[in-house]
């Protein structure tokens, strides 16, 4: 359950930090010194502006914020900015060497354990349970997130590698449940890591709906390709069909067709696109698409949080689709322990109480929902890590994929993007309204 004895909580923040900081170097050191300056797409920095990044960050919040040290570099403050700078210009900066952001990166962090060690987890908001702690852990970790696209976009061999999900059997369940309607409750005002946008808990009425069992698959999504989805306007939002027609789209990012088959290109490998995996690097845009196709619809944010959470036994809104305790590697594909998701139907154990899988981990899922902030918002500890981004220019995706690691993943995290981005790990699940005096 949610831990809140501060031993435990400090030694939980002493893992995370180190656990990011293993997955940061494993990221920055198994490419060749060039590709870490370089730039794989303009979507992405540089994979060593991520590092000092990283550490830039760990430094303002620990050192600076925490423990009141002055600057270390203040010089470089703004190059780390990332609203100062957009991806697509941060080559051409004065970027520390690879050498230098290691051990910038390396020296604030050998502080920030001392630190942690000295700070007590009571008597500020920054670090009341730790929370500055933990939010710099999940900060790093999103950030070897989006270092994980970057080698997703990069060309050439295969620098990363892990072992495949263990093959699953068949899922032998419906497609689709029913969640009956009525309240729950949204968000959270007790899990000490939660960032500010997933505060505070709230009630929410949320009439019946059905909603998937299981992610959209590549065969599914196949389907939708071969019956000339990409050609038929009436599938497509207004700004989906342009995106579509704009960019000559017709399959899901990194795929191509070739022989009669599809192949996709997945970290610097190309491979026969595999049928029972959820589809992956599609746009909102597809996502709508699809689920308009299918006589379907996405769910909304909220739905996705009451399937994801709401323990109908109890009337509890739970940590998890299985209930209070962590993730583990049976419960949930996340943490790059694999570089792709598990076939749907996979992780038995970790299924909700209605029965809907892979909620958690896998592929985001796209919602239907603009990124907005819940009654009661407050920004903490900085606008822009949510605050900015509210209003309508970002969806929603919910559940986390394998490349999130579960110290920035619980039932109540919340990302966003713009609806025509598909380089992030994202894929989705339908859904369709019930009506209100369906019984399960
Ligand atoms: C929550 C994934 C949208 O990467 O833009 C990292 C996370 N914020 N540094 C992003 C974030 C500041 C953010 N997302
Ligand atoms: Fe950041």
């Amino acid at each position: 359950g949610t831990v809140s004895d501060p031993d435990a909580l400090r030694q939980r923040a002493l893992a995370a930090l180190l656990a990011a900081r293993d997955r940061t170097s494993l990221l920055t050191t198994c490419v060749e010194e060039p590709e870490l300056t370089a730039q794989h797409s303009p979507l992405m920095s540089p994979l060593v502006w991520d590092l000092a990044h990283i550490g830039n960050q760990e430094e303002m919040w620990l050192l600076r914020a925490v423990a009141g040290r002055d600057a270390m570099r203040p010089e470089i403050d703004g190059l780390y900015d990332a609203f100062e700078h957009p991806r697509s210009e941060r080559p051409s900066l004065p970027l520390l060497a690879p050498a230098e952001a290691r051990r910038y990166a390396a020296e604030v962090r050998g502080r920030a354990l001392d630190v942690l060690q000295s700070t007590p987890f009571r008597g500020s908001p920054l670090t009341d349970a730790g929370f500055a702690f933990g939010m710099i852990a999940q900060h790093e970790q999103q950030h070897d997130e989006t270092m994980l696209i970057t080698h997703q976009l990069r060309a050439g061999p295969t620098a990363l590698t892990a072992p495949d999900p263990a093959p699953a059997p068949p899922f032998g369940g419906p497609s689709e449940v029913l969640v009956p309607g009525g309240p729950f409750t949204m968000g959270t005002s007790t899990e000490p890591w939660a960032l500010d946008n997933e505060r505070p808990a709230h009630h929410r009425l949320v009439p019946s709906f059905y909603i998937d069992t299981t992610p959209v698959t590549n065969a599914d999504y196949e389907r939708f390709i071969a019956d000339g989805g990409y050609e038929e306007q009436r599938w497509w939002a207004a700004a989906g069909w342009d995106m579509v027609r704009g960019n000559g789209l017709s399959a899901p990012l990194f795929w191509r067709r070739e022989g009669g088959q599809w192949l996709r290109r997945h970290f610097g490998t190309v491979e026969a696109v595999p049928p029972d995996e959820p589809v992956l690097h599609v746009s909102w845009y597809e996502a709508d698409a699809y689920a308009r196709w299918a006589g379907r619809r996405l769910p909304s944010e909220e739905e996705w949080e009451k399937a994801a959470r709401h323990d109908p036994a109890t009337d509890r809104s739970m940590r998890y689709p299985w209930g209070d305790a962590d993730p583990t590697p049976e419960r949930a594909n996340l943490g790059q322990r694999h570089l792709r998701p598990a076939p749907a139907g996979s992780y038995p154990e970790g299924e909700s109480p209605l029965g809907v899988r892979q909620l958690i981990g896998d592929v985001w899922e796209w919602t239907s929902s603009d990124f907005l902030p819940y009654p009661g918002f407050a920004a903490f500890p900085y606008r822009e890590y949510s605050d900015v981004f509210f209003g309508g220019d970002y969806k929603v995706l919910r559940g986390g994929a394998f490349s999130v690691d579960e110290v920035a993943c619980r039932g109540t995290f919340r990302n966003w993007d713009h609806p025509v981005r598909r380089q992030i790990f994202s894929g989705f699940r339908t859904a369709r309204d019930a009506n209100p005096t369906e019984a399960p």
